[in-house]
């Protein structure tokens, strides 16, 4: 008896002096570690640029205002940098984006970009699927193809602004099986579809060296775990499996939609040896007052994902916001999300 105590009182002590393996603080580790700790970091949309009723206020937050804290990641998105641009679609000047993001960064927090370009070949926005030629436009030899390439230059221009493009999460060419975006399911055939991935992927990696971004695969969650995979980039591209899925109806359906979407994604992930997220997320106008713990957290928290995004708080339309701010009939609950042992933001994404 003697023994065995002494004997776990040295292993404690050996354990205690012997040097600590180096922590990976890498995105990918530090998303990782997080999962692997029961833990998802909380991400919002486009939180630094402007929120419910402002815009352009430098550190402001609607979340840090409800809570005390800045999410652990902040979304932004490219849409309009392809056309050479100051502001995105969404009126965010890019160069206060690039800004931003690297005060966050900076602050150790992580970032993300989405990309809603125009569309090559009609010139109209990202929504615009008046034709079915626009991916094919863009392949090489066809008439959009150095346009296109010089749309790639400039993302990867602005992507390469922030800290070099290392551990920036990019996720473009998002909800692809649906047929709301010019890339979308029934606007181009699969192989169109992965070597757009592939020409945005090597123009980066291989001719530009952004060595460092982190890629994320995010189709929209009406799909089974088959046509999941049926357009899936390969795993020589993709760092993160994604799901863009929102609340629409009631929250039963919503919630079991995550479960059975997180479920198989969870196992596709293990297969491939990736991390899984729920990319783009949210309730608009959030009138559940426990929306935060009582639908999304409980949905969410056995699931193994790495992190959650909820889309933006529109400073200029009352009712488009998926997160809170001072007033929100949620914002108490979102307090209590906040304060969960398994959700993670900025003061204490290295901590948990
Ligand atoms: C959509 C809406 C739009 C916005 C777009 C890109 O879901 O929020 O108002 O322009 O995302 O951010």
């Amino acid at each position: 008896m003697r023994h065995s105590y002494l004997l776990l009182a040295t292993s404690f002590m050996i354990a205690a002096c012997s040097p600590k393996v180096a922590e990976d603080y890498s995105t990918l580790g530090r998303l990782s570690k997080a999962s692997e700790n029961g833990a998802y970091m909380y991400a919002h949309q486009d939180d630094l640029s402007y929120g419910h009723r402002w815009y352009l206020e430098e550190g402001r937050s609607d979340v840090k205002d409800v809570c005390g804290q800045y999410p652990a990641i902040i979304g932004f998105d490219l849409g309009r940098i392809e056309l050479g641009d100051s502001l995105n679609l969404d009126k965010v000047p890019f160069d206060y984006m690039v800004r931003m993001a690297n005060a966050h960064i900076e602050n150790g927090g992580i970032v993300t970009f989405s990309w809603h370009p125009r569309n090559p070949l009609t010139g109209g926005d990202a929504w615009d699927v008046s034709s079915d030629e626009a991916v094919k436009s863009v392949m090489p030899g066809e008439a959009k193809h150095e346009m296109f390439r010089e749309w790639l230059k400039r993302a990867a221009d602005l992507l390469e602004s922030v800290n070099g493009g290392d551990g920036v999460i990019f996720r473009p060419w998002h909800e692809n099986y649906a047929s709301w975006f010019w890339w979308g399911g029934s606007l181009c055939t699969a192989e169109q579809y992965q070597k757009l991935w592939e020409m945005t992927y090597d123009y980066m990696v291989n001719e530009r060296g952004l060595k460092g971004l982190v890629w994320a695969f995010s189709p929209n969650g009406d799909v089974d775990k088959e046509e999941y995979m049926s357009r899936y980039p390969g795993d020589g591209i993709i760092d993160i499996l994604g799901l863009d899925a929102y609340q629409k109806g009631e929250k039963e359906g919503f919630m079991s939609l995550l479960k059975n979407r997180l479920g198989y994604i969870r196992e596709l992930a293990a297969e491939h040896g990736k991390l899984f997220a729920l990319t783009e997320t949210g309730l608009e106008g959030i009138p559940e007052p426990k929306w935060w713990t009582d639908v999304l957290d409980d949905a969410i928290k056995d699931s193994g994902i790495c992190y959650v995004l909820t889309w933006r708080n529109a400073c200029d339309r009352e009712t488009h916001f998926y997160a809170p701010f001072p007033g929100a009939v949620c914002e108490e609950n979102f307090r209590l999300f906040e304060s969960l042992p398994n959700t993670l933001f900025l003061d204490n994404i290295n901590k948990r």
